[in-house]
């Protein structure tokens, strides 16, 4: 029976900035380890990614770092490839939409699709900014959501509650250039009336068919995925503009396009196909047999790109005819980090090129443990913590050490020759039987995208090797020569273990895999090869193998949060400024320089002063809240910024007259607002 044949792709990275654990843990690392297994049991499989190098995400980080965007995407692209290279992610192309190919492929998808009569030509009113003089794409507007009424939503997406947005929808929307609010402006676009895809999409995406024909198992599909799609066709599919008003991007090809290019989600999807073209043409093979035919699509993405995975692009790749549609969108959730989200703006992340530079010899350990905590079906979190818990009781106390027993035994006892092993009993009978389950489980949870559960039946095959040794205690028995035959048979039936956990980890941790190879000297990628017993026959030679997985030390685990702690930046979200008021209102305030004489604390009242102030006018009492960061000693003789015209208030039975003008940062520290002068009470404020 001939195998199916995959194309996977991972979620192109933005080159905009580097990559997280986050980035690995949900798309980069399943990714690697599906593919893996894939070609392991001889499956034609392509396994594609690039850099996603256009879109406002580019633009606006190449205004923040004052070059120009195809400088950002240069310097992204090569730090994003490199780390993938280091983390041994086995891509058959990274590639980028930068590339002049990139923009040929998509250019012509779109003028398939133009003229196939799949777009509709649409003038509408559209954000600019007037102080830019551009018109605001998606992510150049931010405002309230209007969803989950949280700050920072962007034109197209909010990214505290995932919704799609588009930018009218924003609530107090605000140009990311200019801060303004921004004025609507007329502009035309070209837009897929999504509407018109709805009873087909929806068949497609509930049952897996195409006009009544199954094309893919939709029990398959995580139920996030379905529950998203379904949300979005049941709020009703609107037009969606595919062209933009930016200079950064894939010009339209087309007729009245200037100055305008795609949507940045019409353009990178069609960028697996580019880079689909470019490794055929490197290695002779024809792209059309990966994206057409009998081949099942695989998208591996975060939950955030969904719609644009399983809805969007799906409409694309019909409306162009010919081309497959995905059998599978694996979706995941969210990795946290130490109790918060990832944030790059805060630079709250383990970043995965400075991992690798820190911890060169701890590759596996980390695909380990990402994979062990990914957030298949719910948010997950890393902790350093929990990354040395990990590794030290589940990586190196069992894996590692089953794996050093067996060879270190077997080089103490027979040098290294596997050795002849003598009658089964029925404990080695059932030990047998039980590992001969391994690989069929393994394989089902792979192909069901159980990664995370994969891995695991792996370390129970680990736990049921240590197991047995606990249970026969060989190292006891050899020292009466009348167990010899039966060390033997323990030692044979031990080693036989090694070598099919040699094969099933190659997916999980190849470069452990290889080592394990390497001292038990038996090679091989095929898995079938691991429905086998006896794997290697009595009388090969192996070696000892290395220690696999060094203890992780508490001081590793406190110097990264430590770097963690150091390096976060405080995301300053100053209020937005108030309304306008006329010079005649500010004049009517009435601010002067008070020097305060007396301090104490206000009964009962935690966070306030009472204040003796001479205004150079009078000496009036005041209350200020600021008992919680200065202390009434401290307070005393210093000359401060005082509201003089506000009617007197009772603040704790204490009649207060006036208001002490307090400047306070983003963590909230108050500060008084003095003279740098050395001037005295009474002197006016203006
Ligand atoms: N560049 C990744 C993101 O949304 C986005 C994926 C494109 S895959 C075609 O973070
Ligand atoms: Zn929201």
């Amino acid at each position: 029976m001939s195998k199916d044949k995959y194309t996977v792709t991972a979620a192109l990275p933005y080159a905009n900035g580097p990559l997280h654990l986050g980035h690995v843990a949900g798309v980069y690392l399943p990714s690697d380890i599906f593919v893996r297994f894939l070609r392991m049991n001889n499956h034609d499989v392509a396994f594609i990614c690039g850099s996603d190098e256009h879109g406002a995400a580019i633009t606006l980080r190449a205004k923040k770092e004052g070059i120009s965007p195809q400088a950002i995407v240069d310097k992204y692209n090569g730090i994003i490839s490199k780390a993938f290279e280091d983390f041994d992610i086995s891509f058959d192309i990274f590639h980028r939409t930068s590339s002049e190919l990139h923009h040929e492929t998509a250019q012509e998808f779109f003028q398939v699709l133009e003229e196939k009569g799949h777009f509709t030509k649409e003038t509408s009113q559209q954000y600019y900014d007037e102080e830019f003089d551009q018109f605001l794409a998606d992510r150049y507007i931010t405002g309230t959501c209007p969803n989950c009424k949280k700050p920072n939503a962007y034109g197209d997406q909010c990214e505290s509650c995932g919704s799609a947005l588009s930018p009218t929808d924003l609530i107090d929307p605000k140009s990311t250039l200019s801060g303004k609010t921004p004025v609507m402006k007329e502009t035309s676009h070209w837009y897929l009336p999504m509407q018109n895809h709805e009873k087909w999409l929806t068949e497609w995406i509930k049952e897996g068919k195409l006009d009544g024909v199954q094309q893919h198992d939709p029990k398959a599909w995580r139920n996030q995925v379905v529950g998203q799609c379904m949300s979005w066709i049941d709020n009703g599919l609107r037009p969606r503009a595919m062209t933009r008003d930016l200079d950064w991007g894939v010009k339209v090809p087309v007729d009245g396009g200037d100055g305008k290019v795609l949507y940045v989600w019409l353009d990178a999807p069609i960028g697996y196909i580019s880079a689909t073209k470019q490794w055929a043409q490197d290695k002779e093979k024809d792209w059309k047999d990966y994206w057409t035919g009998d081949r099942k699509l695989v998208h591996f993405i975060g939950k955030d790109n969904i719609v644009f995975h399983a809805i969007i692009f799906p409409i694309l790749l019909k409306a162009h005819e010919g081309l497959v549609l995905p059998d599978n969108v694996p979706a995941y959730e969210f990795l946290n980090l130490e109790g918060d989200k990832f944030s790059t703006s805060r630079n709250w992340a383990v970043w995965l090129h400075e991992y690798i530079e820190a911890h060169p010899d701890k590759i596996d350990e980390l695909k380990y443990v990402l994979t062990a905590i990914a957030p298949e079906t719910k948010d997950s979190e890393f902790t350093w913590k929990e990354f040395q818990t990990r590794v030290n009781s589940e990586l190196a106390d069992n894996l590692g050490n089953f794996v050093n027993r067996v060879t270190v035994l077997t080089q103490k006892y027979y040098d290294g020759l596997v050795p002849e092993p003598g009658e089964f009993t029925t404990l080695d009978q059932s030990i047998i039987d039980q590992m001969a389950e391994f690989p069929t489980k393994i394989s089902e949870l792979i192909y069901q995208y159980k990664l995370r559960d994969a891995q695991a039946e792996v370390m129970n095959l680990t736990r049921l090797g240590n197991k047995y040794l606990a249970e026969t205690e060989p190292w006891k028995m050899v020292k009466d020569p009348a167990n010899e035959e039966r060390v033997r048979t323990i030692m044979y039936i031990a080693m036989q273990i090694t070598a099919k956990l040699s094969i099933v980890l190659q997916p999980f941790l190849p470069a452990t895999a290889k080592k394990i190879s390497k001292a038990l000297n038996f090679v091989t990628t095929d898995w079938s090869h691991a429905e086998e017993f006896a794997l290697i026959p009595a009388g090969h030679p192996t070696t000892k193998a290395p220690i696999l997985f060094p203890k992780i030390e508490d001081s590793l685990v406190e110097a990264e949060i430590e770097k963690l702690n150091a390096s976060k930046v405080v995301e300053t979200t100053f209020d937005p400024q108030k309304e306008d008021i006329s010079f005649d209102e500010f004049l009517k305030m009435d601010i002067r320089l008070g020097t305060i004489l007396e301090a104490e604390k206000v009964k009962k009242a935690d966070k306030l002063l009472k204040l003796l102030v001479d205004t150079g006018l009078d000496k009036r009492t005041i209350v200020s809240g600021i008992a919680k960061h200065y202390s009434p000693e401290e307070v005393v003789g210093k000359t401060v910024s005082v509201l003089m015209n506000l009617p007197p208030r009772k603040i704790m039975g204490v009649e207060s007259n006036g208001m002490i003008l307090m400047a306070e940062d983003e963590q909230g520290e108050l500060s008084f607002i003095s003279p740098e002068k050395d001037f005295k009470a009474g002197g006016g404020i203006r």
